[in-house]
């Protein structure tokens, strides 16, 4: 499989709080977490039997340069609580990619938000055409279940894990939030609907990643609570910070269309409050996610570190 473009992950994405502080050992380690995202997804895709055609779809939407922000969160929750980063870990972490990756996929295609532009690259509708993007977007989803039923070290661990991804990602989950956004375009803003869209179509993803990494980790139901409450804190922070960057950056940079969201009169912090607000709301959140980590002494570090990062990142 062509390595490249998954070489290109993580570069420059995080400005860090005080600044530029891109090559110091979170960043390092942001960026080494995510390569192992990628290898796994390189290894997984190379293992599996599927037609040509299907493997081009699925190679180009995942090797697409996300930023990996939910899979590096299993992982390194994974760490948090046994130590190391173990092949459950990184299995699941592939898994929920695949799903994040099916939902961008979705998202884009002219029945939804109707975009051209994802990660910089044409969206998957425009490189391929719809019918094998909403395909393509369905073996995605159905692949991560696969894997998680195929690879995972012991049953229970995989039903659990399989469990927690339908639940966050299905019907009460981001698919709920989804339809919850979409129907929005046409109503009046208010703040039980904002946190509503933005816990289902955003947060759940977030604590999904946390909780799917406790699990791997072996934690304590009480330790895996935690971190799903510290995983919605950050995904709601996480998306706030996204709809101000649809504000304030340019499309170049954010490798989507950029101003879409005013433009569709959409439902978001920065329209509701204004950005000031927002960014206060955003950093609020960020806090109360550091805080929930006490427990955790200094090797939640990272984690501390990501739930502040998200906020300053530059896409
Ligand atoms: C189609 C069921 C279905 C759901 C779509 C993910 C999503 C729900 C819509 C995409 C549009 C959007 C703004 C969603 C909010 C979540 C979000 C910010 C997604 C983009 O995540 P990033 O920035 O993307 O982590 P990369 O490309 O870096 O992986």
């Amino acid at each position: 499989m062509c390595k490249a473009p998954f070489e290109g992950h993580g570069q420059g994405l995080y400005q860090g709080e005080r600044g530029d502080m891109r090559d110091d050992n979170f960043s390092r380690q942001l960026r080494a977490s995510g390569q192992l995202v990628n290898v796994t997804l390189e290894r997984v895709l190379a293992s599996q039997r599927m037609p040509d055609e299907v493997r081009a779809v699925l190679r180009y939407t995942l090797e697409s340069p996300g930023k990996r922000v939910r899979s590096v969160l299993v992982l390194w929750c994974c760490e948090l609580l046994c130590g190391r980063v173990n092949r459950d870990a990184e299995i699941a972490a592939a898994a929920l990619e695949m799903v994040h990756t099916y939902s961008l996929v979705h998202d884009d295609l002219p029945a939804m938000d109707n975009d051209d532009l994802r990660r910089g690259l044409p969206s998957c509708h425009k490189a391929f055409d719809e019918a094998t993007a909403i395909l393509g977007g369905d073996a995605l989803l159905t692949l991560a279940f696969e894997i998680l039923a195929s690879r995972i070290g012991e049953a229970p661990v995989a039903v659990r894990l399989i469990r927690q991804l339908a639940e966050d990602a299905g019907a009460n989950g981001m698919i709920a939030g989804q339809l919850a956004d979409l129907e929005a375009e046409r109503v009046a803003g208010s703040e039980a609907l904002l946190e509503y869209i933005h816990t289902n179509k955003t947060a759940k993803m977030f604590r999904c990643a946390a909780a799917m990494g406790g699990i791997c980790g072996g934690g304590e139901d009480s330790e895996v609570a935690r971190l799903c409450e510290y995983g919605l804190k950050v995904g709601l922070g996480f998306q706030i910070a996204d709809d101000m960057l649809d504000v304030s950056a340019g499309s170049k940079e954010l490798g989507k269309t950029a101003g879409k969201d005013a433009r569709a009169a959409k439902c978001t912090y920065p329209s509701v409050f204004g950005m000031e607000a927002s960014r206060r709301c955003a950093e609020k959140l960020a806090d109360e996610a550091v805080g929930i980590l006490e427990p955790f002494g200094a090797k939640a570090e990272n984690l501390r570190r990501l739930a502040k990062a998200l906020l300053n990142r530059a896409r």
